[in-house]
C-alpha cells in the first residue's frame, strides 16, 4: 500500500474501505492510479485518481473549473437525450469539503473519478469497429459541447495546437541546443523545416474567419476514449484537460494521427510504422456520421490536411522536447521522444504519398 496515496484518498467521498492502488494507463503527462477498496457484501469498487501535473497546467484551479462544468454540461445533454450519465461522460468524486480537487500541503493537486467498468481503453487499435466508434465519439463529444458557452472556459495550456508557435519553439531549442543533441538529428530538423510553411495554414484561416472556433477536445488520442466490452461502442471520451476553445480539425487531425498508425506512437523499427489508409477510413465514416449535421463546408475541406499538420505537430513537440532534454513528456528511455518524433514523421510522410486517396474518403463521407 503506498502511505502517501492511504493520506490522499481520506479527502475523497470514497464509498468502502480503502485496499490499495496501482499506477494505471500510459498517459504522458498526469500520474494516474487506480484506487481499490472493499463494500458490503464483500463487493469491491475501484475509483481513478489522479495528479494534475502543474508544472505543465499551471492553473489547477481553473483547469478544475473547467472540467467541473464541462461534466455538468454533459451530464445534462446525455440524460436528456436517454443516455447514461454514470457511462457516458466522466464523474468527478466530490472532496470531504465538497471541492473538485484535493490540493496537499506540498502544492499536489489531486482528483477523482468513477471508474468506468466494463469498458477499455486500447493503445494500439485493431477493431474497426472500435476505430469508427472512437471517431464517432470524438464527434458526438463536440456535437453535445457545441451549445457549451465557450467564453466561460480557461486556456489551460494557452497556443496548446498554435502550430506556429510549436515551430518557433523547435527553432528556439535548436538554437539552445542544452543537450549537444541537434547535430545527431540533422535529418528530423531538415524534415521539419521542410515543411514550415503548412504550420500557419489553419490558423491563418481561424484568424480569417474561414473557419469557426469552438469548444473542442484537443487530445483525441485513441486511448483517450473508453469502448465498451460489450457494444463496442466508444461510450466514454476521457482526459478532459485540456477541453478548450479550439479548431473541430484538431480533433479529427489527432485521432488519425494516433489510431492510423500500424505501429506504437514509440515503435523504434520504422519498418512497422504506416499510415493505414483502410483506418483513415474508418475514422472518416465514424467522425463524419456525428460531425456531418454541423461542419461548415470549410471545416469539411481541411479534414484531410487535419491529419498532416496535427501529426506533424506532435512530431515537432517530441523533437523539440527532445532536443530540450525530455523536460515534457514523461519518458522510459534516453531516446524515447527521437523516438516518438520518427514515428509522426514517417506517418506524415506516408499521408503526403496518401493525399489524394485521403481526400476521395473524405468525398465519399462528407
Ligand atoms: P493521461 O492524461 O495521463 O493520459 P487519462 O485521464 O487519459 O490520463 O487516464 C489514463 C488511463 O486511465 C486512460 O487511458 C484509461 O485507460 C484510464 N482511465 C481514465 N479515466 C478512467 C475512468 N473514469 N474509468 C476507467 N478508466 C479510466
Ligand atoms: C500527451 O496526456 P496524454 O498522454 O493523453 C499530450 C498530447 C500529445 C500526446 C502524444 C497535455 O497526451 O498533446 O498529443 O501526449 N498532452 C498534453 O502522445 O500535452
Ligand atoms: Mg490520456
Amino acid at each position: 500500500m503506498r502511505p502517501e496515496l492511504a493520506e490522499i484518498v481520506k479527502r475523497f467521498r470514497f464509498e468502502g474501505d480503502y485496499l490499495g492502488a496501482n499506477p494505471y494507463g500510459t498517459g504522458h503527462i498526469n500520474d494516474t492510479f487506480v484506487a481499490h477498496f472493499a463494500n458490503l457484501g464483500n463487493t469491491s469498487r475501484r475509483y481513478i485518481l489522479q495528479r494534475i501535473n502543474h508544472t505543465i497546467f499551471e492553473k489547477p484551479e481553473e483547469l478544475m473549473e473547467n472540467i467541473e462544468a464541462v461534466t455538468r454540461h454533459l451530464r445534462r445533454k446525455i440524460t436528456a437525450a436517454g443516455g447514461d450519465p454514470e457511462r457516458e461522460t466522466l464523474n468527478l468524486i466530490p472532496t470531504a469539503d465538497g471541492g473538485s480537487f484535493h490540493r496537499t500541503e506540498d502544492g499536489n493537486y489531486w482528483r477523482a473519478y468513477n471508474f468506468i467498468e466494463h469498458a477499455q481503453t486500447y493503445e494500439v487499435a485493431e477493431n474497426p469497429v472500435h476505430v469508427r466508434n472512437a471517431a464517432k465519439a470524438f464527434g458526438r463529444f463536440q456535437s453535445l459541447l457545441s451549445d457549451f458557452p465557450s467564453g466561460q472556459l480557461n486556456e489551460t495550456i494557452p497556443d496548446f495546437h498554435n502550430t506556429r508557435k510549436r515551430f518557433e519553439a523547435l527553432v528556439d531549442a535548436v538554437e539552445r541546443d542544452v543537450r549537444n543533441r541537434a547535430r545527431s538529428v540533422q535529418a528530423e530538423i531538415e524534415f521539419a523545416v521542410r515543411r514550415a510553411d503548412d504550420a500557419p495554414v489553419l490558423l491563418d484561416l481561424l484568424e480569417k474567419g474561414e473557419l469557426p472556433e469552438r469548444v473542442t477536445h484537443n487530445d483525441t488520442k485513441f486511448n483517450n476514449v473508453m469502448i465498451d466490452d460489450e457494444s463496442g461502442e466508444g461510450i466514454c471520451v476521457i482526459d478532459l484537460d485540456t477541453v478548450m476553445p479550439g479548431l473541430t480539425l484538431y480533433d479529427f487531425g489527432d485521432s488519425v494521427r494516433s489510431a492510423a498508425n500500424t505501429a506504437a506512437e514509440d515503435e523504434q523499427d520504422l519498418n512497422k510504422v504506416r499510415f493505414d489508409l483502410g483506418v483513415f477510413e474508418h475514422l472518416a465514416h465514424g467522425y463524419l456520421d456525428a460531425a456531418r449535421g454541423f461542419l461548415t463546408p470549410r471545416e469539411a475541406d481541411y479534414l484531410p490536411f487535419s491529419a498532416r499538420i496535427m501529426t506533424l505537430e506532435c512530431g515537432v513537440r517530441f523533437l523539440a522536447d527532445y532536443l530540450d532534454g525530455d523536460v515534457y513528456f514523461k519518458t522510459h528511455r534516453d531516446s524515447h521522444n527521437l523516438d516518438r518524433c520518427r514515428t509522426q514523421f514517417k506517418m506524415v510522410a506516408d499521408m503526403e504519398g496518401s493525399f489524394d486517396q485521403m481526400r476521395r474518403i473524405v468525398e465519399l463521407y462528407r
